[in-house]
């Protein structure tokens, strides 16, 4: 079968709630995947930051295989000898009391907003179903009923009415802003992400999330980071937080969590807001599988081991400093921003062009990425990529751009 026979064959029995680039993807190894055509790409995805220690790391598929063929699932209804395992094992490496595993990021957010919520009954005394949590404006948080409700944009929560009550948006990186909304007395959480991800790598200005936390704990409101994204040495630290010392009440981690070889994700807190959900109270069947939790130990591990956090800090400011030469030189280019590994081009439509026929053409040159919204293309390669590679890669990228004008 060619790629063309793959793409009709999704087209007729998928949903057609994707558009992506059109190439067929059939193996991945480190910052490489190649189509069935045997055509190699460098990645510049990642899968949206899940496969930051590079497709299909060996010693992860290891820890899959290895359990995958011992049990995989048990549920919850009964223990498991990997569980407390894995739960030590993150706790510690995070600095929190206790972890609640479970599977995809949405469900990640999901268990945030509900352990904010009972916290807020329970702890801060709001009065029962009053409780409020303020988001961002350009937020994505996932895709369940209650996050697109969070949403502002129309893409995400369109023709998904009606909607779950108790959201306050304010306009992201406006500290005035939360002030005023912290105001309310039955405010109990602030849900952020410390780099706006799909609103295109919007990164805010220095100590924005140090003063939005200072302002949270002044009015006993807990401080939610979603870190799926972000976290797990994508910006050049452990977490994006970690650039301003800031330590959410409730952190969120979901995608690389696994290596990309698993859905996994995971809600850290304290006992005086974890413990508030009782047994029975929340749950999933898969969450915390000892599958996951091996996995899970073994992508943390690889993150320290092979200093994932220092290279993506020390390759990102390379990628950003090339590609801003272009900036002022080619017209395409109008604006570089980002933070380790996670970056962005802000494309300017020349000649009729765009970023989609940018991600076109720079898949024919051997690169795939893709945009977000109309003008923005996200740069965000597995963070095992050496210093020779980048060179080649930000080659790709700026012939591909010098055959766009
Ligand atoms: C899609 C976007 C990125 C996330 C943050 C939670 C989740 C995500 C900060 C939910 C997921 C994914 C979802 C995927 C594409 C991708 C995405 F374009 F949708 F917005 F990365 F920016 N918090 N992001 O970025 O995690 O439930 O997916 O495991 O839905 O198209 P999930």
């Amino acid at each position: 079968m060619t790629s063309q026979d793959y793409m009709k064959k999704e087209d007729q029995y998928g949903a057609h709630n994707y558009h992506p680039l059109p190439v067929v993807l059939e193996r991945g190894e480190g910052i490489f995947v190649w189509d069935v055509e045997g055509k190699r790409y460098f990645d510049f995805l990642s899968a949206y930051s899940a496969v930051n220690q590079g497709h299909c790391h060996p010693k992860i598929v290891k820890a899959l295989t290895d359990q995958a063929s011992k049990l995989a699932l048990t549920s919850r209804a009964f223990y498991n000898n990997c569980l407390g395992e894995y739960e030590e094992y993150i706790t510690k490496y995070f600095g929190y009391d206790k972890v609640l595993p479970m599977n995809s990021g949405a469900e990640g957010d999901e268990t945030a907003l509900k352990l904010c919520r009972r916290w807020a009954y329970d702890k801060k005394g709001i009065a029962e179903n009053q409780a409020k949590i303020i988001v961002c404006e350009g937020n994505f948080h996932g895709r369940t009923i209650t996050i697109i409700s969070m949403s502002t944009d129309p893409d995400s929560f369109k023709g998904f009415g009606p909607y779950t009550p108790g959201f306050v948006v304010v306009p992201y990186n406006d500290i005035d802003a939360l002030k005023k909304a912290l105001e309310d007395p039955n405010v109990a959480g602030f849900l952020v992400e410390p780099i706006q991800g799909e609103a295109g790598v919007y990164v805010p200005e220095d100590g924005y999330l140090k003063k939005a936390y200072d302002l949270c704990k002044q009015k006993n409101v807990l401080f939610i980071a979603d870190e799926v994204q972000t976290g797990l040495a994508r910006t050049g630290k452990m977490l994006a937080c970690d650039h301003e010392g800031v330590r959410p009440d409730i952190l969120i981690l979901g995608k690389a969590l696994s290596g990309g070889m698993y859905p996994i994700s995971a809600v850290l807190a304290n006992d005086d807001i974890m413990l508030n959900i009782k047994p029975g109270e929340h749950g999933s069947t898969f969450g915390g599988n000892p599958v996951a939790a091996k996995v899970a130990i073994s992508a943390l591990q690889v993150l320290k081991d092979e200093k994932l956090t220092e290279n993506a800090d020390k390759l990102g400011k390379i990628f950003r400093a090339e590609l801003q030469k272009l900036v002022g030189k080619n017209p395409m280019v109008e604006l570089v921003r980002g933070k380790g590994l996670l970056n962005a081009v802000v494309i300017k439509p020349t000649n009729g062009k765009k970023a989609w026929d940018v991600c076109l053409a720079m898949k024919e040159n051997g690169l795939i990425a893709k945009p977000t919204h109309e003008h923005i293309i996200r740069f965000a390669p597995p963070l095992v990529i050496n210093e020779a590679q980048m060179m080649e890669a930000i080659g790709i990228i700026k012939k591909t751009l010098e055959q766009m004008i």
